[in-house]
């Protein structure tokens, strides 16, 4: 029975809480990355990168990815990540200099090919004070909204 119980609980999470996450949950699941991060499991970017999980991607090439993040917070919000794992910004080196241009041009074309041209909202959240809840580089591209200034 307890291991049905687990059975149960373990796709209820997987089906229902992900998908539902509040700001606070957001701010709990930052500070349960920040305690892992330096373990050498991959992230779940990794696997959207190879494929074993879907996503829906909207631009690739051979540095980086776009797709369309699981928990939207704008009409239009999508992630940019590179497919070397970096684990965030903070760790990037001085030498990264041409991905991170990069992965900036392509936010700028991927929200081109999404019509924001009222504008958009690039952020870069990093470790916990971040709110950094997956230690796989991304840059967030929010648009189709008015945005609020400061952020949370
Ligand atoms: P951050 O808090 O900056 O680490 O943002 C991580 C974002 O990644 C968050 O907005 C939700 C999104 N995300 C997490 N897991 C998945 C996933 O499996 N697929 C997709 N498409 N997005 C995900």
């Amino acid at each position: 029975a307890y291991v049905y119980r687990r059975r149960i609980l373990f796709f209820l999470k997987l089906f229902l809480n992900l998908p539902l996450c509040t700001k606070g949950d957001e701010v709990r699941l930052a500070e349960e990355a920040s305690r892992k991060y330096g373990s050498p499991t991959p992230t779940i970017f990794s696997k959207v990168i190879d494929k074993s999980i879907p996503a829906d991607i909207i631009y690739e090439d051979e540095k980086c990815l776009a797709f369309r993040d699981i928990s939207p917070q704008a009409p239009v919000h999508f992630l940019v990540i590179p497919r070397v794992p970096i684990p965030r910004i903070s760790e990037a080196r001085d030498d990264d200099a041409e991905l991170l241009g990069h992965l900036l041009v392509v936010a700028k074309n991927v929200a081109k090919q999404e019509s924001l041209d009222e504008g958009y909202r690039v952020v870069i959240n990093d470790g916990k004070h971040g709110s950094q809840s997956v230690y796989h580089l991304h840059v967030h591209v929010l648009g189709g909204r008015q945005m609020a200034w400061p952020p949370g």
